[in-house]
């Protein structure tokens, strides 16, 4: 099974959406295998988004992660990366799609809720990113089997 690494960002924290969103990832079926609150400090966001600190905006997203703590996730499913994308929807939350966790709780690019990981090699990356060892937990939910067909579980 495939890692997605959440992050509820201050936005999701401030507007009182963390047990909204938990509770959209485990209604869908996907295992939670870490889960905790943490401050981000500038170092470790330099890394996580080494994608963008050219950008301009990179200041005041630096900023907007540092502003409250945030709650990082850890969930584990079959295909968990493009499942949980697809729920988190795209980035100008202005844009995304009414069901997706931005089109129904943002209206910004940047204060847009959350952060999903956006391949399978980043899912596990990024776990180990923000979650030491021993933080993440492997178990089998005892309803799997209605979950999954067994042929889906390889
Ligand atoms: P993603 O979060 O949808 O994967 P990325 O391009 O990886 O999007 O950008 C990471 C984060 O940087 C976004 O979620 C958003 O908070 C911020 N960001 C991206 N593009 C912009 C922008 O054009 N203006 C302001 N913030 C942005
Ligand atoms: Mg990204």
């Amino acid at each position: 099974m495939e890692q997605s690494l959440v992050i509820i960002k201050p936005s999701g924290v401030q507007r009182g959406l963390i047990g909204k969103i938990i509770d959209r990832f485990q209604q869908k079926g996907l295992i939670i295998c870490g889960l905790k609150m943490m401050n981000l400090s500038e170092e470790l966001l330099r890394e996580h988004y080494a994608h963008l600190v050219e950008k301009p905006f990179f200041p005041t997203l630096l900023k907007s992660m540092m502003a409250t703590p945030v709650v990082v996730i850890c969930l584990k499913g079959v295909d968990a990366v493009a499942v949980v994308r697809g729920m988190v929807g795209t980035t100008n939350a202005r844009n995304a799609a009414p069901g997706t966790i931005r089109g129904d709780y943002g209206m910004s690019s940047q204060e847009n809720i959350v952060h999903a990981s956006d391949s399978p090699e980043n899912g596990v990356i990024e776990t180990k990113r923000f979650f030491k060892p021993e933080e993440i937990f492997d178990y089998t939910p005892v309803c799997i089997n209605f979950i999954y067909a067994p042929d889906e579980l390889n």
